[in-house]
């Protein structure tokens, strides 16, 4: 996208982020809902379609500038990232990289239009961190496949149209060999969704158990039309979603500063306001630290990633740091709004209960340490 176009999408996100979403952000906590008529406007606005390349009729955005819209969108409260979330990264992302040109064709348009929602299928009860360890089976029977597993936490399920599903093909091959990644159109006979997660924070965006019983799936719509490279797909799924979620945390950090600021510079004690003392000042200036430090790992990793260099290490480095720095910055929020900080109509603590997931989901912070780790090893050895 040329920068003048880009410079006004992100001037129109910033606006629809001041005037609808923040304004809604409390009505999203109370109803444990996106209203409709935003999820709407975040259609209108082509918010679903940001990761989709313009020859399928998405914005086509490269990964700077999908960060950098990303960003904007997390000045507001998480549920609503989370509403195009999975269209926009992992769900979609596999076709994306992986798909065949049919798959494409039949899949990306609707995605982008938001007309069709996509999940990310990968954890299950006992394969988590262990992703390669999955149990859910595909059985090939005539130009189909079997599938019977259960999927667990996957976010948007019960707004989905399709899943981005992760199954085992070969049972004879343990490990992420024998993994497949299928397109699965969630109307499918035999897929059922379990009650909604009820969740410490990010009220409004939507997990639950899917499970897949007996649900006949063409061959076809294996990613990539060859089987067993479906773990591979999904490791390089979520690089890329780990700088997304680095923009996420980001967003959440500029939110949390500006809040603390203000809060800072308004509230009085011991005769003045509260920013005037140094151990504030302390805590204003790591969280600005931290924020600088994501800022400049996110900028250099998408960069890089537009570039075509192999950055996974980097891709789990901004992740690790990106998330545990957005937990010390609500941490900080908390504590600079003291008593206030505590209260639920001041808002910090709802932001301190919805960042704790970012440490975790896409790969926990102790997942990314083990990355980084082992491709230095690798580049030693
Ligand atoms: N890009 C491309 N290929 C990759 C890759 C990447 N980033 N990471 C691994 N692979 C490939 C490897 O090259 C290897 O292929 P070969 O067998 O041909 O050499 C294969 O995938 C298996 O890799 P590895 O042996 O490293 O896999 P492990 O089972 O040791 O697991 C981790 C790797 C732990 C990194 C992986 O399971 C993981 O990311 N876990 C976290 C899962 C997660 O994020 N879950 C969140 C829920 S989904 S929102």
């Amino acid at each position: 996208m040329d920068a003048e176009t880009f410079d006004l999408l992100r001037d129109t996100v910033r606006r629809f982020v001041e005037e609808r979403l923040i304004p809604a952000e409390d009505q999203v906590d109370r109803d444990d809902k996106v209203p409709d008529e935003i999820v709407q406007e975040m259609r209108d606005l082509g918010l679903f379609g940001l990761s989709v390349p313009e020859d399928y009729g998405g914005l086509g955005l490269t990964m700077s500038e999908e960060a950098a819209i990303i960003r904007e969108v997390t000045r507001a409260s998480v549920a609503f990232r989370s509403v195009i979330g999975t269209t926009v990264g992992i769900g979609s992302q596999g076709i994306v990289i992986d798909g065949t040109e049919a798959q494409k064709r039949e899949w990306l348009p609707r995605l982008a239009t938001g007309e069709v929602v996509a999940s990310f299928a990968l954890t299950e009860p006992e394969a988590g961190s262990d992703a390669a360890s999955l149990r859910t089976t595909a059985v090939l029977e005539g130009d189909s496949y079997r599938i019977n597993g259960t999927k667990r936490y996957i976010t948007n399920a019960p707004y989905a149209g399709m899943f981005t599903l992760m199954a085992r093909t070969d049972a004879g091959v343990k490990g992420a060999g024998g993994i497949s990644a299928f397109i699965v159109p969630a109307d499918l006979p035999g897929i059922s969704l379990g009650v909604p997660d009820r969740k410490m924070g990010q009220r409004g965006a939507k997990t639950c158990d899917v499970i897949f019983d007996d649900v006949l799936v063409p061959a076809a719509n294996i990613i990539g039309g060859v089987p067993g490279q479906g773990f591979k797909t999904a490791m390089k799924v979520l690089d890329r979603g780990r700088i997304h979620i680095g923009a996420v945390a980001l967003g959440q950090c500029d939110r949390l500063i500006a809040m603390s600021l203000a809060y800072a510079m308004e509230r009085k004690q011991f005769g003045d306001a509260i920013a005037t003392f140094q151990l504030v000042q302390a805590m204003l200036a790591d969280s600005k630290v931290d924020q600088l430090a994501v800022e400049a790992l996110m900028n250099a990793t998408a960069a890089r990633f537009d570039a075509g260099e192999k950055v996974n290490l980097e891709c789990s480095a901004l992740k690790y740091l990106a998330t545990e720095a957005v937990g010390r910055v609500a941490d900080r929020a908390v504590q600079i709004f003291g008593g206030a900080g505590y209260m639920t109509e001041y808002k910090v603590e709802r932001f301190y209960r919805d960042v704790r997931l970012l440490r975790i989901y896409e790969g926990t912070s102790q997942i990314q340490q083990t990355i980084i780790a082992k491709a230095m090893l690798r580049a030693a050895a």
